[in-house]
């Protein structure tokens, strides 16, 4: 078959496309526009395949998208592509409403005109999005396909948004739409903005490590490798119509996070002296609207399809941690112009 994967140079569209080519024999394309979090060095070990081919393309073009999709007439179109980074989504929404919403309405308008004029029977338009557009919970309780939308952000606002769009395409045009939400990935190749990279990073680096607050908020995560075999498995037997949560069950504290961090470093890239890795921790000032927790039912994903992550928290953030000590050259070269000074503060200053 042939996969349209849009943001296929970021974090888990690069993930995506590496699955693809290593485990499948379908063919690619990857529709990416380079922004700061796009960057093709994460697809070196595939981009010689004959299978994958690269379109430099701003989704917010309408007109490339419709030509795109035409040409390489797509049996499933994957869409990642979006600004992702809720604390940027603070200090610039606007960019947020472009990429996330008016680049996905012009993405379906291109899926619904090939599908239309092509009546590929395959074809199946499968939106990654997230479970942030449910809000925020308190002690207890999931997130299932049912609970109502409530995004707080305006990044978890964008992709609602745009997750309606999509649903509204399917009972509109009659276009075969799937949806899913995933809550918070790790892995490799994940821009160091984020707060497992970020936090490897600078206490590798000895800088000071900073949490959000108490550090008390809580979120499900999810190795990046198993949400791509998550994902494939909706986009090639999902039913058209439906939803799909995706989690990993690991229900962490952002201080349990950090702290599992410093103690693989302990062992790992062992400190000298008295040192140790959680002295750098640093409380700093709270997230503006910050999500208290996520946790995801994924009772559903599990039961229809088959799929359970195959990672622990354990192995895989010991897979993590191992893989940028063993890639600084990765990183540098990716956070050309991230200074990683704190963002997302400018609507209280
Ligand atoms: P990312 O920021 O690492 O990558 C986004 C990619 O989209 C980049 O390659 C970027 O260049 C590209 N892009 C941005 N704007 C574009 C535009 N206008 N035209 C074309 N390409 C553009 O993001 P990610 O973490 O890989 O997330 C991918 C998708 O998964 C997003 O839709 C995100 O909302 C969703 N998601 C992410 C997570 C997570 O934990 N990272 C969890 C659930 C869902
Ligand atoms: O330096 C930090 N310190 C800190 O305490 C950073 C960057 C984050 N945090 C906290 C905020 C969150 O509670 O850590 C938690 C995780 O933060 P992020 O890595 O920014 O992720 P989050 O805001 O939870 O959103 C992520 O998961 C859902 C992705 O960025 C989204 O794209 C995805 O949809």
């Amino acid at each position: 078959m042939k996969f349209i994967v849009t943001g296929g140079a970021g974090f888990i569209g690069s993930a995506m496309i590496r699955f693809l080519i290593d485990k499948t024999d379908h063919s690619v394309l990857n529709i990416d526009k380079l922004t700061y979090a796009g960057n093709l060095e994460s697809l070196t070990p595939i981009s010689e395949n004959p299978r994958y081919r690269f379109a430099n393309a701003d989704i917010c073009d309408a007109d490339k998208m419709t030509e795109l999709v035409a040409d390489f007439q797509p049996d499933k179109i994957m869409h990642l592509a979006a600004e992702s980074h809720v604390d940027r989504s603070v200090d610039a929404p606007g960019e947020f409403i472009q990429t996330n919403i008016i680049g996905t309405f012009n993405v379906l308008n291109a899926a619904r005109s090939y599908f239309e004029s092509s009546g590929n029977k395959n074809f199946m338009f499968h939106h990654i999005s997230t479970d942030e557009v449910f809000g925020s919970l308190g002690d207890s309780g999931f997130f299932t396909e049912e609970t109502s939308y409530d995004p707080r952000s305006p990044y978890s606002a964008s992709k609602a948004s745009s997750d309606h769009l999509v649903r509204a395409w399917g009972a509109t045009y009659g276009l075969p739409v799937v949806v899913t939400n995933c809550s918070n990935n790790y892995g490799h190749y994940q821009f160091p903005e984020k707060l497992i990279p970020l936090i490897i990073m600078n206490a590798f680096n000895q800088k000071p490590l900073p949490i959000y607050g108490d550090g008390s908020n809580v979120r499900d995560w999810l190795h990046v490798d198993d949400h791509a075999r998550a994902l494939y498995l909706v986009a090639t037997e999902g039913k058209p119509g439906e939803t799909y949560n995706i989690g990993g069950k690991n229900e962490k504290t952002n201080l349990e996070v950090v702290d599992t961090i410093c103690s693989l470093l302990d062992g790992f890239n062992p400190p000298v002296g008295d040192f140790r890795y959680k002295d750098l921790i640093t409380h700093v000032q709270d997230r503006p609207g910050h999500d208290f927790r996520y946790a995801i039912d994924t009772s559903k994903i599990e039961r229809e399809l088959g799929w359970k992550p195959q990672e622990t928290f354990e192995t895989g953030m010991a897979k993590t941690v191992l893989w940028y000590l063993g890639n600084q050259a990765w990183c540098d070269a990716v956070s050309g112009g991230y200074s990683q000074t704190r963002l997302g503060l400018k609507s209280v200053n």
